[in-house]
């Protein structure tokens, strides 16, 4: 597939690597932070891996600037961090804590000052647990509370940061931990999760408009979401039946009201035995469908469902850590099953074409509105040689694959502005704890060194040359 000549990318498409607050900051007690969801769920015995938390993780918290160093020494030209929500608005309501807001300050100076274009999430799942201890994202005070935090990061660091991304993935908020309770605050209700789900898009809606009014008129202002990319198993109309509920709960539920400005009607239909939606009140998707000036799109592997088919060797949940209860909700027999091909150290299949498809999609959905791929990498169990030398080659070769998917894509004719690398640091992979390695940048997690892998000297010669070599 690949083609013998380099593909060559446009000249100003940015090249970045993303990262989130808990995943690597550590300093979990510091400068007035208070717990976060994901403290609480970490700190709880048999939520996460070897009982793996972020009170320390990459301690990036107070090593940023060795790791702005890292980013400009590999030539990055953006970084996507998120703010963690707790270290600025400790209960999540009322005033901001300075020492907080002044880390991020000092976070995108530095990076200004190497010429890397900061990007912000302003959620990445780190929910203040005082807001949860009120219910958490079933409750619609949640969002209201969300557009005043977002209003003081705007106000705050809108004077240097210029890319604004509201939530990270708010499937996995919603579906994961209110519904199979992998991730936090795990709890297992499904109607809940319908209503987390809407308070999220709610939560977006409103914050775009707090964003809008504090930052300067040339902020580019998004959300990020993780589209399933569903095949049905067989061209079986039960089956092409049981990809298009999966569509509606994991990509519509979200894009419908987001892009287009309604909830979906087979949404609703399917999800009528669970709940009477009554949390949508009259002139919320009104409110959820602000103007966006681009779509986030994060992508790791396509997924293959199907009917029920009474085999023992499908699972019924998602891959992200197998719970007892689904995610689906309202459609929980809908089988997945594991597509054939190489896998990752996460158990998933390496198929870029599940990007182009992806990429395909959107723009076909939304002509005008500027992509970024805000995620997309792999983890493996890499190891360091005797000499320090971290040797990754599936990891480039991944990246080698889902870059020539994006170069495809362009030449197609859809507006892909950017790609961020996840990771670029190892890091607290949730569930998964410090299990699983996604970065190009190793972390030793007894000393906290950094050593760029191999995969990082690669992506340095990507974006370096703006071009990826011909294999
Ligand atoms: C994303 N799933 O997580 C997140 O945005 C990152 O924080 C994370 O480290 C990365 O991908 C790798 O996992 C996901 O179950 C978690 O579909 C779960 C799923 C997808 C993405």
């Amino acid at each position: 597939m690949t083609e013998k000549q380099p593909r060559v990318f446009p000249p100003d498409f940015l090249w970045g690597s993303a990262t989130a607050s808990y995943q690597i900051e550590g300093a979990a007690r510091e400068d007035g932070r208070t717990p976060s969801i994901w403290d609480t769920f970490s700190r709880t015995p048999g939520k996460v891996h070897a009982g793996d938390t972020g009170d320390v993780a990459c301690d990036h918290y107070h090593r940023w600037q060795e790791d702005v160093g890292l980013m400009a020494e590999l030539g990055l030209a953006a970084y996507r961090f998120s703010v963690s929500w707790s270290r600025v608005q400790p209960t999540g309501r009322g005033p901001a804590v300075q020492r907080g807001l002044d880390f991020y300050r000092a976070l995108a100076d530095g990076l200004l000052e190497r010429g890397i274009t900061p990007a912000i999430t302003l959620y990445h799942w780190d929910l203040p647990q005082d807001l949860e201890d009120s219910g958490g994202w079933p409750e619609r005070e949640t969002a209201e509370r969300f557009a005043e935090y977002a209003q003081i990061v705007g106000e705050a660091l809108g004077d240097r940061v210029a890319m604004w991304t509201t939530l990270n993935e708010p499937f996995c908020s919603a579906f994961l931990g209110y519904g199979s309770g992998v991730h936090a605050p795990g709890r297992t209700e499904p109607e809940s999760v319908l209503k987390a789900a809407h308070h999220l898009n709610l939560a977006h809606g409103l914050g775009v408009q707090a964003l809008r009014a504090a930052l300067p008129r040339n902020a580019e202002i998004g959300v990020t979401l993780n589209p399933v990319v569903a095949r049905p198993r067989t061209d079986a109309p039960a089956d092409v039946d049981a990809a298009r509920r999966i569509d509606a709960l994991q990509t519509r539920i979200f894009s419908g009201p987001l892009l287009h400005g309604s909830y979906p009607e087979d949404l609703r239909q399917d999800t009528a035995r669970v709940s009477d939606w009554s949390f949508l009140r009259a002139g919320d998707e009104a409110a959820i469908h602000q103007p966006l000036d681009f779509l986030g799109l994060n992508y790791y592997q396509p997924s293959v469902v199907s009917a029920p088919t009474g085999g023992s060797q499908a699972k019924r949940n998602d891959g992200h850590g197998s719970g007892t209860h689904s995610p689906w909700v309202g459609s929980e027999d809908v089988e997945f099953h594991l597509a054939p091909g190489e896998r990752t150290d996460m158990g998933w299949v390496v198929d870029p074409t599940g990007l182009y498809e992806l990429l395909q999609r959107f723009h076909s959905e939304l002509p005008n509105l500027p992509l970024y791929i805000t995620e997309n990498g792999a983890a493996f169990d890499d190891k360091m040689d005797a000499a320090g030398v971290v040797h990754d080659p599936e990891r480039i070769s991944y990246l080698h694959g889902h870059l020539d998917a994006v170069h495809r894509s362009i030449e197609q004719g859809v507006d892909i502005r950017g790609y961020f690398l996840w990771s670029l640091l190892d890091n607290f992979e949730w569930a998964y704890g410090y299990s699983k390695r996604f970065g190009v940048v190793h972390v030793d997690f007894d000393t906290l060194r950094r050593t760029p892998k191999a995969s990082a000297r690669w992506y340095a010669g990507v974006v370096g040359s703006g071009r990826l070599p011909a294999t």
